[in-house]
């Protein structure tokens, strides 16, 4: 059991660090093949295969450590705090940032494996350094992603790879499921994501069998969705319908969002709401479009039904 459990943690690691280096190779252009390489003034990126070097705004958010000129730069913080700052276009920390959803700065991390999500909010020190209390939890290779707006410039999320040291766990990513529950809520999810065009997804809180339909506004919203892609990590922010105080957006029991993600795949989703003056994560994994995601077979052999799981109904569905 030990071995068994220690190889499929191994396996899930290899596919991690395939997905990464796909990553890479897909962001820094086309290997050029050998026989392409006969010009003798050969520029770099000039690549083939139809993305020009401009491009990189179809790309999936957090995949990117510089985009746009801007760039993501951890630095060193005394122990228990993470910081790091924005340089920008001139090669400086950037210091102005606008306002969105309620925050200059959110600051999202996860583990390589997709546990360990947390969503914080740093502060910005007047030579551009953003500190806050660590949510790096325990070790681990995490993903750290900057979503933010410079002033003048787009919105942007930025990602980094930051290391824990420390004896590593691997966690195998859950099975899919419609339900899930957290801190004594049960929250469901209807819909599926669809590769390449947009599904709605609602969320329905419960506590104790009944509706929750006081849900608190936070961060301008009855809740926020982040969605991680397993294999890179590429991010996906999104924001619910109505907003509160409009006048038509109940707060709860039902979060309706509007998503598109970016590929056929597995996908861990987080959905942060706000409730008794505290935050809830609610996590599910989603695997979106053909059920072919090699990672995710191992998990559709584990068929024991939980007693809190509800409806254990995987959620993809082939009729
Ligand atoms: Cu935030």
């Amino acid at each position: 059991m030990n071995t068994a459990t220690k190889l499929s943690g191994f396996a899930l690691g290899l596919v991690a660090v395939f997905g990464a280096a796909y990553g890479v190779g897909h962001l820094a252009g086309p290997v050029t093949p050998a026989a392409e390489t006969r010009h003798d003034t050969t520029e770099p990126g000039h690549g083939e295969g139809g993305h020009p070097p401009a491009a990189t705004g179809h790309l999936p958010g957090g995949l990117l450590v510089s985009d746009r000129g801007y760039t993501l730069q951890p630095v060193a913080a005394p122990t228990g705090q993470f910081a790091f700052r924005i340089t920008g276009p001139d090669g400086r920390p950037v210091t102005r940032y606008d306002v969105a959803h309620d925050k200059r700065m959110h600051l999202i991390v996860a583990r390589r494996d997709l546990s360990g999500f947390r969503h914080v909010h740093p502060e910005l020190g007047a030579d551009g350094t953003w500190r806050v209390a660590s949510p790096l939890t325990g070790p681990g290779v995490w993903r750290a992603f900057a979503d933010f707006t410079p002033t003048g410039g787009e919105p942007l999320t930025l990602g980094v790879d930051v290391t824990v040291p420390g004896a590593l766990a691997e966690r195998p990513l859950p099975a899919p499921a419609t339900s899930t529950t957290v801190d004594g809520f049960t929250v469901t999810l209807t819909g599926a994501p669809q590769p390449g065009r947009t599904s709605q997804l609602t969320l329905t809180v419960s506590r104790d069998g009944r509706p929750v339909t006081d849900l608190q506004p936070y961060l301008g919203a009855y809740g926020h969705l982040v969605a991680l892609r397993q294999g890179d990590l590429a991010y996906l922010h999104v924001h619910p319908e109505g907003a509160p105080g409009d006048g038509r957006t109940p707060a709860g029991p039902a979060v309706t969002f509007s998503a598109e993600v970016p590929s056929a795949g597995t996908y861990r989703l987080f959905l942060d709401f706000r409730h008794g003056d505290a935050v809830h994560t609610a996590e599910f994994t989603v695997v979106a479009g053909d059920q072919a995601a090699p990672a995710s077979d191992a998990p559709a052999t584990t068929t024991a039904p939980t007693p809190d799981a509800g409806h254990g109904v995987p959620g993809h569905g082939h009729n």
